[in-house]
């Protein structure tokens, strides 16, 4: 009997002692993205994966599911998929997280960062964490910046180059109904629509344009669907999050917790640094396709933020003025 007790009691000590012996941990996590890995966002989720089986020794073992194949194809139901512990890991864009965390949608908000440097002042400041806390108190546990880029206007009629040119243009717009109002108030006529239901809408012709950054124009080959125009507005850019259903957060361990958190941390900056510096090379092979790129004057250009002023009257109270006050001003005061 006393032998049976000892053996028990040196069973339940390795147990406790041993890193294989966490019971409570899953063998494996999904991890949700929209797009899969051709794209900078996809190699930011594998980057995260690797890292975190690499750093815990195959203890931790996460898998992507690619094209919202977790929530059927619609990228906004991400979000209530992870909180309620249906996904337990996702890379999201704030746009489709941002029907369930109204903050995210600052943004959106059009001409709010005209370069990197005033995404970086506002993801990585108090304004950042503000944001963060705003994701976390809806049940997801935020971890990490990632970006999917600045989001330039295609369409397959006419080079625009002031918002006058929009008028009448069908155009495919995700998410949130912060971009109806973007393209409604520039006379366009946006219809929402899945990232899946984009290209056969191009295709076909149901709309006339869409916006998206050059990364995902060019592997996606949005110019094979007749997207002859490129107008780089650079009107908005979407972070990505690393995130984790916080109900899936609390099983980890608090040393596995921090290796979660600095991997998503780690694989983001890689990320973040590779698309950005992808761009140029990016738009030279799409203007090798016979894209026609726009650029705009600094006269074209204010000219779309005075025509976009509405949207902020429409949405900073629904952002938080506070919220959209101290980034614009974090924007004001970046490192140029
Ligand atoms: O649907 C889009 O346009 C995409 C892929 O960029 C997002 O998920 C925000």
């Amino acid at each position: 009997m006393l032998k049976r007790r000892t053996l028990l009691a040196a069973a339940a000590s390795c147990l406790l002692l041993s890193p294989l012996a966490h019971a409570e941990y899953k063998a494996e996590y999904t991890v949700s993205t929209v797009l899969p890995a051709a794209f900078p966002w996809g190699q930011a989720a594998e980057k995260w994966v690797e890292l975190v089986n690499e750093r815990s020794e195959g203890r931790i073992n996460m898998k992507i599911y690619s094209n919202s194949q977790l929530v059927s194809g619609d990228q906004t139901k991400e979000f209530s998929a992870m909180r309620s512990g249906l996904i337990d890991m996702a890379v999201g864009s704030t746009i489709n997280w941002s029907p369930q965390v109204p903050e995210l949608n600052l943004f959106s908000l059009p001409f709010l960062m005209p370069d990197y440097a005033a995404i970086d002042a506002i993801t990585q400041s108090e304004t950042g964490d503000k944001i963060f806390s705003a994701i976390e108190k809806r049940g997801v546990t935020p971890l990490a910046w990632g970006e999917n880029g600045f989001r330039e206007l295609s369409n397959s009629k006419i080079a625009i180059d002031q918002p006058e040119d929009l008028k009448g243009l069908k155009i495919r717009v995700v998410g949130s109904p912060l971009f109806q109002d973007t393209f409604s108030t520039l006379g366009a006529n946006p219809t929402q629509m899945s990232w899946a239901d984009a290209k056969p809408a191009l295709t076909t012709g149901a709309v006339d344009g869409q916006e998206n950054p050059v990364a995902v124009f060019d592997v996606a080959r949005i110019d094979q669907v007749g997207q002859t125009y490129l107008t780089r507005w650079h009107y908005m850019a979407d972070p990505l999050v690393f995130g984790v259903s916080t109900r899936v957060w609390r099983t980890f361990s608090p040393e596995d917790q921090a290796l979660l958190k600095q991997a998503a941390i780690d694989a983001g900056k890689w990320e973040i640094e590779k698309s950005r510096g992808e761009v140029a090379e990016t738009l030279e092979k799409i203007r090798e396709r016979g894209v026609e790129v726009i650029d705009l004057t600094p006269e074209q250009h204010a000219a779309f933020v005075e025509a976009t002023q509405p949207v902020y009257e429409n949405w900073a109270p629904k952002i938080g003025e506070d919220l959209v006050k101290e980034a614009q001003d974090a924007v004001a005061n970046r490192n140029k």
